[in-house]
């Protein structure tokens, strides 16, 4: 594929021989399941891992027949429903690769995610969580859209899946429809994650088919699912954590049971927990916050939680030790990224490494190196920016060149930006962060994208985003701008963010008036010295 970066080939046929790559499809993860035990349950929906597999496979020829084939892509934003799963696992069986935005995102992200993709295909719901998507829709100009819901103008889902057509083959019985589609192969790219972003424009993620099998296989093994496990999703589904590490592919690949929740909030979760007996959840730090409270007063029975996976932002080691205490579960620190290296605590880890790591890596394969800003290893236990490269770690972000001479070393390792240091037991503890971005509880806001939002107001003349420290979000989102007359106010920045379609979580949190930035000895604006302002 155009504008991917491939592994070259000397760590492709080591990857191959010593059995971290396989040929097993992202397609075929629910191919282990027992046909008749509960793969998914979603709102008032159960299925079965046969009925999983069968509206996956009429989905999969309805894509087929509207023309979406093997090397396409499709922009899919969809919220935590069984039909996320379903097209999903649709596409992927047909080779055209899902790109997976976020149910909040809004037209600035999704115009250009579906211009850089070349998205043949736009799938949304009707309206979630009080917007319209199809509004949305009517604003591009992709080839299809499709709608869960009332589709209006649009293509329902419904109709794509139940409308099985003419290119169907005759005379199969009812379950075994076939359409005549290409496979893919497991080198090629299976779905496009985003990435938080440092730069302008977001980024789009490659994983291949076989890079993100050995993931979610992988993830699956250390994390210890089994058919037995009950996995409750909180998170987006469509962001890594809760897709593949292990997550729902992780689930399926054992042959256990997902239930999607709307939301982390304990009014929705804790209900489910009891219900269903959920054993493990993956949520952020500020969920498990607000678990780690809602525990004392709540009536539910969460006995059956066996593991709360806890990343995505620094979990305090002050909070981890709680865990076991107030919830009744083990917990795991994971620090993970969506361009591929996962860090787990081990289950059998000792408390003290997983109450203060955030975990070692997942693979015997992961390369990590430890550098100064010379790009020179630091000793041993000494602070420095994490780079890496392994059998699930991007070679490249998706058509972007320059930037990828940036963010990669010449020999391949990827630059994370997290500032770690690494401990004789080879795990991992986040010291800090040396990238132009704000982890905001997790959802990730890259500064110069805002930036260049605010200064598109009229009233602007300069802006600079920092992230400030918050006890519960980790950092919060504070825009300085230097004005050019009548000064926005917080309310009015955020509308006008609204109303040029930027997605909520990166409108920010506060707005500061300076007259000029302080700036660094190169004249660089120093963010250091903005955020110590505020204190
Ligand atoms: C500190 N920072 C962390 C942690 C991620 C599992 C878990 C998380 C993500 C994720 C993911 C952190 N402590 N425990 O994809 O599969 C910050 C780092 C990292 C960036 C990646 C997964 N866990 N981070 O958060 O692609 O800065 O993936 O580089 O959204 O989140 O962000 P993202």
């Amino acid at each position: 594929m155009e504008g991917f970066t491939p592994w070259p080939e000397e760590f492709a046929a080591r990857y191959l021989a010593e059995g971290y790559w396989s040929d097993r499809l992202l397609g075929d993860v629910l191919s282990g399941g027992d046909p008749e035990r509960t793969a998914l349950v979603a709102g008032d929906e159960r299925l079965t891992y046969a009925e999983l597999d069968r509206r996956a496979e009429r989905t999969a020829a309805g894509f087929a027949r509207l023309g979406i084939r093997r090397g396409d892509r499709v922009v899919v934003q969809l919220p935590n429903t069984a039909s996320f799963v379903v097209v999903f696992l649709a596409l992927v069986r047909i080779g055209a690769a899902p790109v997976l935005a976020l149910p909040a995102h809004r037209s600035s992200e999704i115009g250009y995610l579906c211009e850089l993709s070349e998205a043949r295909a736009y799938v949304i719901p009707d309206v979630h969580g009080g917007f319209d998507h199809r509004d949305l829709a009517r604003s591009l100009s992709v080839e299809h859209v499709v709608v869960d819901g009332d589709a209006q103008e649009f293509l329902a889902l419904a109709d794509l899946t139940s409308d099985l057509g003419s290119s169907i083959a005759p005379g199969l019985a009812p379950g075994a429809e076939a359409v005549s589609y290409e496979r893919p192969d497991p080198a090629d790219v299976g779905v496009f994650l985003l990435s938080g972003g440092t730069t302008g424009l977001p980024k789009l993620i490659p994983r291949t088919h076989r890079d993100y099998v050995y993931n979610l296989e992988a993830s699956a093994e250390v994390c210890g699912f089994t058919s037995e496990t009950v996995y409750l999703v909180v998170l987006p589904v469509a962001h890594n954590f809760a897709l593949a590490c292990p997550g729902v592919l992780g689930v399926f690949a054992k042959g256990g049971t997902v239930v999607l929740a709307p939301s982390g909030s304990p009014d929705e979760a804790f209900p489910l927990i009891e219900r269903e007996r959920a054993t493990v959840c993956a949520v952020v730090p500020p969920i498990a916050l607000l678990w780690l409270e809602a525990a004392s007063w709540s009536e539910e029975d969460l006995s059956s939680l066996q593991l709360l996976q806890v990343g995505g932002a620094k979990f305090a080691a002050e909070r981890a030790a709680q865990v076991p205490g107030v919830l009744g579960c083990a917990v795991q620190q994971v620090l993970g990224m969506a361009e591929g290296l996962l860090n787990y605590t081990r289950l059998d880890d000792p408390r003290e490494l997983v109450d203060t790591t955030q975990g070692r890596p997942l693979s015997p394969a992961d390369e990590i190196l430890v550098v100064d800003s010379d790009g020179a290893e630091v000793a041993p236990g000494e602070v420095g920016e994490l780079l890496t490269r392994g059998p699930y770690t991007l070679r490249g972000y998706y058509r972007a060149p320059e930037h990828n001479v940036r963010s990669f070393t010449p020999d391949g390792f990827y630059r994370t930006g997290d500032l770690v240091r690494v401990l004789p037991s080879g795990h991992l503890v986040v010291e800090g962060r040396d990238k132009d971005q704000i982890n905001r509880g997790g959802d990730k806001i890259s500064a110069e994208e805002l930036e260049n939002h605010l200064l598109a107001h009229p009233a602007v003349h300069d802006a600079a985003v920092v992230g400030t420290p918050d006890p519960v979000m980790g950092e919060r989102t504070c825009a300085f701008l230097i004005v050019r007359d009548q000064a926005p106010t917080l309310r009015e920045i955020k509308r006008f963010l609204k109303e040029r379609g930027v997605a909520g979580y990166k409108w920010p949190d506060r707005v500061e008036l300076v007259e000029t930035f302080p700036r660094t000895p190169v004249g660089k604006i120093s963010k250091k010295e903005l955020v110590a302002s505020l204190r």
